[in-house]
Order: C-alpha cells, then sequence, then structure tokens
C-alpha cells in the first residue's frame, strides 16, 4: 500500500461528516421548500432570529370585519383600539374547494386577496387556514364520517376530488404577489387541531399514518406538482398533554416549517396560566429539537369577561416563552344562530385600555414593529 493510502478511510470519513454537517445545517436554516422563493427564505429565517426579541400579535381577519362593522376600508378593531394593525394576519380559505365567491365567514375570496395585499405591503406576515369541507360526505368540516381522510389518498375514490381542490388553492396563491411581482409568503396551517375530533382529520377518524400521509401528500402536491414557492407550513395541534401527544401525529421534519397549538379559555385564569405555561414550554423545546418556529396558531378567551387578561393572564405566560406569533381569532360580533364571538377588544370594550397596555410591552409587537425589521428581505 502507498504510504498515503492508510489516511486515506481516515479523511474519506471526515468528509462525510463534514458534508453531513454541512447538509444538516442548510436544513436548520431551509424551510421544507429547498426551491422556496427568497422572500420566503428570509420570512423563515428572520421569525427564526426574533425568537428571543418579540412575539407578533396577530388577528384573523383582521381587515375584513369587526364587531358591528364589515368591510370598511383600513378598518380594523385592533387599530380602533391601539392605532396599530396586527403584526400578523390571518386569513381563512374554506368554501374556495366549493368555487363559492365568498369563504365560510363571508369573506369575498377577491376582497381577500386585496386584504393580504395591503397587510404583506405594510410588513405584516400573512398566515392562512383551511376549514375546508368533507370531500367524502359534501358536508361541512364539522362532519367527521370515518374514511375520509383514507378516501382521499392516492388510490382513494377522492383523491382526484381533493387535486381538484388543492388546484383551487394553487390558483388563489399564485393571484398573490406584491408590488415588485414578487409572490407573497404565506404560511398555510392545513389540517389544524388535528390532535382533537371535530373535524373529519380529526384523531378519532383516521389513523396516525394516514394523517401524516395526508399532510405530506398536501406539501408535495403545493410544492412540486403546483410548483408554488412561496409556502411556509404550519402544523398546530389543539390542547395536547404531552410531546408524544404532540409529536403523534406530527409528519415530520421536512413537511413543517413552524410547530403550533390552539388553545382558548374556558374556564378560570389559573388553569388557563397553567396548562399555557405548559404546553408553551413544551411547545419550545419540541421547537428547539426540530429547528422548527414555535407558534400560538390561535389563541383567545371568547367575548373577554375579564378586563384584565390580556395584561395580568396572556401576558406573563408568551413573555415566559419563545413564541414567535400569536394569533386572537376573529371578532364576528353577532352571529346568525344568536351569538356573539370576539377575542379582541373593540372601541368602548371595558378591556380596551388594558389590551393598550398588553401592546405596548416591549416584547409585543403589532405591524409597525414587524415592519421596521422588512422581515421579507435578507438582514
Ligand atoms: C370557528 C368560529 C366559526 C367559524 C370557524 C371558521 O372558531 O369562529 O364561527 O366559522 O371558526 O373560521
Amino acid at each position: 500500500m502507498h504510504k498515503n493510502l492508510k489516511y486515506f478511510p481516515g479523511l474519506l470519513l471526515c468528509l462525510v461528516m463534514l458534508m453531513a454537517k454541512y447538509s444538516c445545517a442548510q436544513n436548520k436554516d431551509f424551510p421544507v421548500d429547498k426551491n422556496a422563493t427568497a422572500e420566503t427564505v428570509n420570512l423563515y429565517r428572520n421569525l427564526k432570529n426574533l425568537l428571543d426579541n418579540a412575539v407578533m400579535l396577530g388577528h384573523q381577519d383582521d381587515l375584513a370585519y369587526g364587531v358591528n362593522w364589515k368591510y370598511e376600508a383600513g378598518r380594523s378593531d385592533i387599530k380602533d383600539v391601539t392605532g396599530d394593525y396586527p403584526a400578523v394576519a390571518g386569513f381563512e380559505l374554506g368554501r374556495l374547494e366549493l368555487d363559492e365567491p365568498v369563504n365560510l365567514d363571508s369573506v369575498p375570496f377577491d376582497k381577500m386577496q386585496l386584504f393580504i395585499k395591503a397587510a404583506y405591503k405594510n410588513g405584516s406576515v400573512i398566515t392562512i387556514s383551511w376549514h375546508l369541507h368533507n370531500p367524502l360526505t359534501g358536508k361541512t368540516a364539522w362532519d367527521p364520517a370515518p374514511g375520509t381522510v383514507a378516501s382521499i389518498l392516492p388510490g382513494g375514490e377522492k383523491n382526484t376530488l381533493y387535486n381538484s381542490w388543492l388546484n383551487k388553492l394553487a390558483v388563489f396563491f399564485q393571484k398573490l404577489k406584491g408590488d415588485n411581482g414578487e409572490y407573497i409568503p404565506v404560511i398555510l396551517r392545513p389540517y389544524h387541531e388535528l390532535n382533537g375530533s371535530w373535524f373529519w382529520w380529526g384523531k378519532n377518524y383516521c389513523t396516525p399514518a394516514q394523517i401524516k400521509q395526508l399532510y405530506q401528500y398536501t406539501v408535495k402536491y403545493l410544492r412540486d406538482t403546483k410548483q408554488l414557492h412561496h409556502l411556509l407550513y404550519a402544523f398546530n395541534t389543539d390542547k395536547f398533554y404531552s410531546a408524544g401527544e404532540y409529536l403523534e401525529r406530527y409528519p415530520g421534519d421536512d413537511f413543517a416549517d413552524v410547530v403550533g397549538f390552539d388553545i382558548y379559555q374556558r374556564s378560570g385564569n389559573e388553569e388557563f396560566i397553567q396548562s399555557a405555561d405548559k404546553m408553551l414550554g413544551m411547545l419550545d423545546s419540541i421547537a428547539s429539537a426540530h429547528y422548527k418556529i414555535p407558534a400560538l396558531t390561535e389563541f383567545g378567551y371568547g367575548r373577554l369577561p375579564d378586563s384584565t387578561w390580556f395584561s395580568k393572564v396572556l401576558l406573563p405566560v408568551l413573555k415566559a416563552h419563545r413564541i414567535s406569533s400569536a394569533l386572537a381569532w376573529r371578532n364576528a360580533g353577532a352571529k346568525k344562530d344568536g351569538s356573539t364571538e370576539f377575542y379582541v377588544p373593540y372601541a368602548g370594550h371595558p378591556s380596551a385600555k388594558d389590551f393598550i397596555a398588553f401592546c405596548n410591552d416591549e416584547k409585543i409587537w403589532l405591524q409597525q414593529d414587524a415592519a421596521k425589521e422588512r422581515l421579507y428581505q435578507k438582514r
């Protein structure tokens, strides 16, 4: 053997280790779409880098309507109260799959396009949920017919129908462009609250393997078949009690950029503080271990019965953890069924003053704070 050859196996091993380290570092620093647009990669990296500094406050349908108003240009309940818009704008695509002009909460899809463009232009983050109809029964997302998930997977009787629904989503996403023709990045959070059992994709109606396959299939279809490269993907459960439960239906690190959960207060403050604190702690550990962005993907205390809830209950728990954003659910106001729904105060509400104090905390960011960071640009 040539005397130098004896070093060859060692050198080879070093090379393989270096390559593995490099590719791992790249994966940690890159969204699951390796062809993501520059703005999408920048958003992903900036959100990660800001984890120690900020919790971006979000609100579902913020620009569309609030309590006692609908579609008034530039209006927002959060802006009415604080003078600024939220840093995260949440929207919902349910019924786009049915070719309807308005979503399940009566927001016209053409108006939604304009709201998204306005929020992006002002520096906010866009996130979109999808309460899609049940493709097997033709009823709503809340029709939990067993076998629905299996029916839309490849080989299932509704797979072609499901693909046609994804095609419609793709058309909507392709129309989202900024002033320079760049695609507007969107954090899509399909199949949310999947450890609950109220939607047809819930845990009592499909196996972990089936929902993981569906999640992976959906990402691959939008990313690879439809060639959409401006989407980040958020995986999110409802309330959970252990990391094992959280990860039971997780599609894997190659299919999620954001990890989150939804939480609503339904009883006392102490109970909420304890469970939110525990879940945020577990989420932070999971996100760190998997190199993902942790987010509170939905939260709320319906109709705000406690006028100091934001500063006394929510703020301390949020500040105790690393959490990229927190999205308050929608201010629907009076609904057709006679109920009233809202999660952030509107002008004149008894919680308004406390909400201003909450938003004034240096860790809670609204749109102007987010805009200063130029989230879509390279830092
Ligand atoms: C629920 C409620 C419903 C709404 C649905 C989808 O939490 O707000 O009124 O239709 O979300 O947005």
